[in-house]
C-alpha cells in the first residue's frame, strides 16, 4: 500500500470515527437489531422485591419505621409472614402503611398465636382499640 493510499485509508477511518462519535451508529436495517433486553430479575427469575409495608412506633406513621419487602400481594400468591417482629417493634407498633395490594393481619403473640385482627385500610393512622403496642407477629395478605 502506498503512502497516499495509507493516508486516504487512515482519513476514511478517522472521519467514520468522528461521525460515529457525533451522530451515533447508522440506523439498523429493519429486523437485524437484537431485541431490547428484559429488566434484570433475581437469580430465581423473579421480579425484585418491593416495599409491602411500613410499621411505625408512633401514631400517624411517626417514630421509627420498620420496612417489610417481598413480592406484591395477590390472590393465590405466597403470603409474607413475619413470625416475630424485630425486638424494637415488639408490642410497640402504633401505625401501619401497606402497599402493592397488601393488608396487614397482626397477631398478639409470636408465631401468629393469640388474637388476630386484619387492618381494614392501607393507611392505619392508629391501631384499632385494644391493639396499640400489642403486635408480636403478622402476615401480609392480599386485599379482598
Ligand atoms: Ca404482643
Amino acid at each position: 500500500m502506498s503512502r497516499s493510499a495509507r493516508l486516504t485509508r487512515l482519513f476514511t477511518v478517522f472521519t467514520a470515527g468522528v461521525a460515529l462519535a457525533l451522530v451515533g451508529p447508522a440506523p439498523d436495517p429493519a429486523g437485524t437489531a437484537a431485541p431490547a433486553a428484559p429488566p434484570p430479575a433475581d437469580r430465581l427469575g423473579r421480579a425484585p422485591a418491593v416495599l409491602l409495608a411500613t410499621f411505625h412506633l408512633e401514631e400517624n406513621f411517626g417514630g421509627g419505621a420498620w420496612p417489610v419487602y417481598g413480592d406484591p400481594c395477590r390472590q393465590g400468591g405466597d403470603i409474607r409472614v413475619i413470625w416475630r417482629v424485630p425486638a424494637a417493634f415488639n408490642d410497640a407498633i402504633s401505625s401501619v402503611r401497606t402497599f402493592h395490594n397488601c393488608r396487614a393481619r397482626v397477631a398478639e403473640h409470636g408465631d401468629l398465636r393469640g388474637a388476630q385482627i386484619t387492618l381494614p385500610s392501607a393507611r392505619t393512622v392508629r391501631m384499632p382499640a385494644g391493639w396499640n403496642n400489642r403486635t408480636s407477629s403478622l402476615m401480609l395478605i392480599p386485599v379482598g
